[in-house]
């Protein structure tokens, strides 16, 4: 290994030296140390995953002689049966890192930091605080956050201090889906990989941006002689299981679902019965779908009519043990202006061929009901009835944005523009994951104070006035957790196995030592012990019972059948009235992207971007072993569709220049037939800025330094594949 995080000769060093302090201090010698740690004993405790892309899977951990030794999947948990992803693997190594934050840190006059007591952080920033709401109100603070099992505790603080304005990071990644979801069906459903005999996959990739369970079931459908069609504009790694690689155009699956619908329709491939009884609007489609016959898409969408033609077939047939899969980021998560009505084609075609609440199709998942504080006598603040500052939630603006997610982007706009004045970061990092950095920067440096929570020091919490360093997910209790259902719903949580290395604090500690100095304190005079027996308290399920499993299941199974969906009719709604009211189209409408390429400029992509199996978003480039597995691949690379590369006569490994309207950057390209001539991908695991990430930093680019600041007028999303970049050889 020739690593800068490990090399032969500095782990040689670190061995030895270790011994030698052992032996000079007369405890024992190496080879008695040796053999007493083989024989010591290991313990073995449940927990959750934090690795940290939202999945929360269920793991063992194995301890050994104080330090953790391995993990391993808890064969319970539904969200991998058994299984850990590389990033799980890896993540691990976070907890002995030499970039993890040991203390408090405040900055200082010249920008260095410098660590100060839990005491002193918390009574500089609460009077800081205090002040800052005095002036301007309690709407002008903000927290955003990782939406994790913790975020109920990060509302309450948030209402007890009185403001709207706590946002998770949703605009970056799955609002534009989740919105059209629950606008047609009510809420996300979760697709029957295992049963299902016909699986379309638009813009997603399990096996990359890794669910495992989804891994596992697509390969068991595959066993069981299922079909697997991919649509993405790039060779990922599921299409390298699938039967079929669609190479469409990116930013037109919108024309390609639209054209599928024309030809069910026009066929009559459709599920009639299940159309009557449980969709509003399908004849309103019939009028509209006449429009977009495959040979008008295939101009668009660059998919040959004959296969829109037989696949929208087969999957009829198929029916209603066939599906498309509901999506995440990638096609239309907060891809694109259409991104919206692109995810309500997918619901919709879907409807059409009656799999809603079908085995093989889609369902609605079964979660638990937790208790809560209240009936446990703890009283709950009011909820702030101030709006929202970034406008979610306000009749006229994004009519369909998520009010609890809010509009995580608009943060730094909200700041520059003064509205915003305080705030909070917790678990998340929008310096390094929104777009348009320098921005970004701009606004997070305008606030009067920003504090961020984290376990290193991420680009946002190197801009911040103090970081409070919270104790890794191995060293920490966190709140009782529901995860995202499934065909019986699962609780789990994060529990600890090791005590805390550094001078750290769970985030539960460190609301409760805000909140005194806050004048808060009466809204958490609990324990997380006692909170999360209070949530499991209506399930009968003791705490002392989940710690020891892990897992554990709770109430009915999921049966076939449809059940009323949380829309105005109670049905799926293939037209929806509220969107025409609002102005918005109320059936799919054809929408072209907000940008395309020039089709006369050989240097003009669309700069796409995706998950690699062994990173996590922007926060794992920094686990010396992962990163290996990057260098080892090769895997930090643009990728160019072959033709055009040598039309720029580019040779596989040439170093490039990437420029869009904002940003320019140097990387190596890969040559491949794997991408649709359009656009370049960048993976987006890299370009980490951080100084104080030493493995990480500066390798590799992000897409983000290229992508301008958008607000999708009707979900608020980014909007991060509207970008243009022209590629040069350096
Ligand atoms: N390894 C790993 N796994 C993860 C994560 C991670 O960071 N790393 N993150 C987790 C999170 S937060 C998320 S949101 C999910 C994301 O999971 P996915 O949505 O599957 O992830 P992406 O890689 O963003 O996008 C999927 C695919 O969309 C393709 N794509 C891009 N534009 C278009 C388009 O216009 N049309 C079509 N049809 N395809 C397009 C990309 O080429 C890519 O292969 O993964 C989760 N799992
Ligand atoms: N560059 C880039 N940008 C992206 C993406 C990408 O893949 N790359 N993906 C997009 C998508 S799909 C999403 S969901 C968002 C995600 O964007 P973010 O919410 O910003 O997520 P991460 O990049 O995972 O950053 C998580 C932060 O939490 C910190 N952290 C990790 N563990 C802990 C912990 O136990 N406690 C605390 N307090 N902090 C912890 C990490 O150090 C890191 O700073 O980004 C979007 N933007
Ligand atoms: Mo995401």
């Amino acid at each position: 290994m020739n690593h800068k995080g490990i090399t032969r000769r500095t782990f040689l060093k670190a061995a030895g030296g270790a011994a030698t302090a052992l032996s000079a201090s007369g405890v024992f010698g190496f080879e008695e140390w040796k053999k007493k740690s083989y024989a010591s004993a290991i313990e073995k405790i449940p927990t959750q995953c934090q690795g940290c892309c939202a999945n929360r899977c269920g793991i063992y951990a194995y301890v050994k002689n104080g330090r953790i030794w391995k993990i391993e999947g808890n064969p319970k948990a539904h969200n991998n049966v058994g299984s850990v992803c590389p990033r799980g693997h890896g993540y691990i190594h976070e907890l002995y890192d030499p970039d993890r934050i040991k203390q408090p840190l405040k900055r200082t006059e010249n920008g260095t930091f410098t660590p100060v007591s839990w005491e002193q952080a918390f009574r500089e920033i609460t009077m800081k605080l205090n002040l800052l709401i005095m002036d301007h109100g309690p709407q002008s603070l903000f927290w955003l956050q990782y939406p994790l099992a913790n975020a109920p505790l990060v509302f309450r603080f948030m209402h007890a201090l009185g403001s709207p304005n706590t946002i998770s990071h949703g605009t970056t990644c799955f609002v534009a889906r989740n919105g059209a979801f629950k606008m047609t069906s009510g809420g996300l459903p979760d697709n029957d990989l295992k049963n299902s005999k016909y699986i379309i996959i638009i813009g997603r990739n399990p096996c990359g941006g890794i669910k495992l369970y989804q891994m596992k079931d697509l390969v068991e459908a595959k066993e069981k002689g299922a079909k697997i069609v991919v649509v993405d504009p790039r060779h990922n790694e599921t299409a390298a299981i699938a039967d079929e690689w669609l190479s469409i155009k990116p930013g037109t699956d919108l024309a390609f679902l639209l054209s599928m619908l024309n030809v069910i329709i026009n066929e009559e491939l459709y599920d009639l019965e299940f159309i009557e009884n449980y969709t509003v609007g399908f004849d309103n489609l019939l009028d509209e779908i006449i429009m977009y016959p495959p040979e008008w898409a295939e101009k668009v969408c660059d998919i040959p009519k004959e296969k829109i033609y037989r696949i929208a077939r087969e999957l009829a047939s198929h029916a209603p043990t066939a599906l498309i899969h509901r999506g995440y980021h990638g096609a239309y998560g907060a891809g694109y202006i259409n991104s919206f009505q692109t995810a309500r084609a997918v619901a919709i075609v879907n409807a059409v061929i009656g799999n809603y609440e079908r085995s093989g199709g889609l369902f609605m998942p079964y979660k638990a009901k937790l208790g809560s504080l209240q009936e446990g006598g703890h009283p709950a603040p009011g909820i702030p009835t101030a709006p929202k500052a970034d406008g979610a939630g306000i009749p006229g603006r994004y009519p369909v944005a998520s009010y609890s997610n809010g509009i995580s982007h608009a943060v730094p706009e909200l700041a520059l523009a003064g509205e915003l004045k305080a705030g909070f970061i917790y678990h998340t990092n929008p310096v390094r994951t929104n777009p348009n950095p320098k921005r970004v920067i701009a606004g997070y440096k305008k606030l009067d104070l920003l504090v961020t929570i984290d376990c290193v020091i991420s680009e946002t919490a190197a801009l911040s006035d103090y970081i409070l360093p919270e104790s890794f997910y191995l060293e920490r209790d966190d709140s009782v957790d529901t995860v995202h259902g499934g065909k019986k719903a699962q609780i789990t949580l994060v529990q600890k196995v090791l005590d805390p290395m550094h001078d750290t604090k769970p985030l539960f500690e460190i609301i409760k030592g805000l909140s005194t100095g806050l004048g808060v304190s009466r809204f958490f005079n609990f324990t997380q012990d006692e909170y999360n027996q209070l949530k499991l308290n209506p399930l009968g399920i003791s705490l002392t019972d989940l710690k020891r499993e892990g897992v554990i299941e709770t109430g009915e199974e999921w049966k076939e059948g449809f059940k009323p969906c949380k829309t105005p009719s109670k049905k799926i709604e293939i037209f929806s009235d509220r969107l025409e009211a609002w102005g918005i189209a109320p059936l799919p409408r054809w929408r072209e992207p907000l940008v395309s390429p020039d089709p006369d400029d050989a240097t003009s992509f669309r700069l796409l971007h995706g998950k690699q199996s062994v990173h996590t978003n922007a926060m794992t480039a920094n686990i010396p072993i992962l990163m290996e597995m990057s260098r080892h691949y090769n895997m930090i690379r643009l990728w160019m569709n072959r033709e055009r590369g040598e039309r720029l006569d580019l040779k596989d490994g040439d170093l490039v220049i990437v420029e869009s309207d904002i940003g320019r950057g140097e990387i190596a390209v890969k040559l491949t037939e794997g991408l649709h001539p359009s656009a370049v991908w960048l993976p987006s695991g890299y370009g980490v800025f951080s100084k104080y990430l030493h493995t990480a930093k500066n390798i590799g680019l992000s897409y983000n330094d290229f992508v301008p600041t958008y607000f999708d007028p009707i979900v608020g999303h980014a909007m991060t594949s509207e970008v243009i970049v022209r590629v040069k050889k350096v």
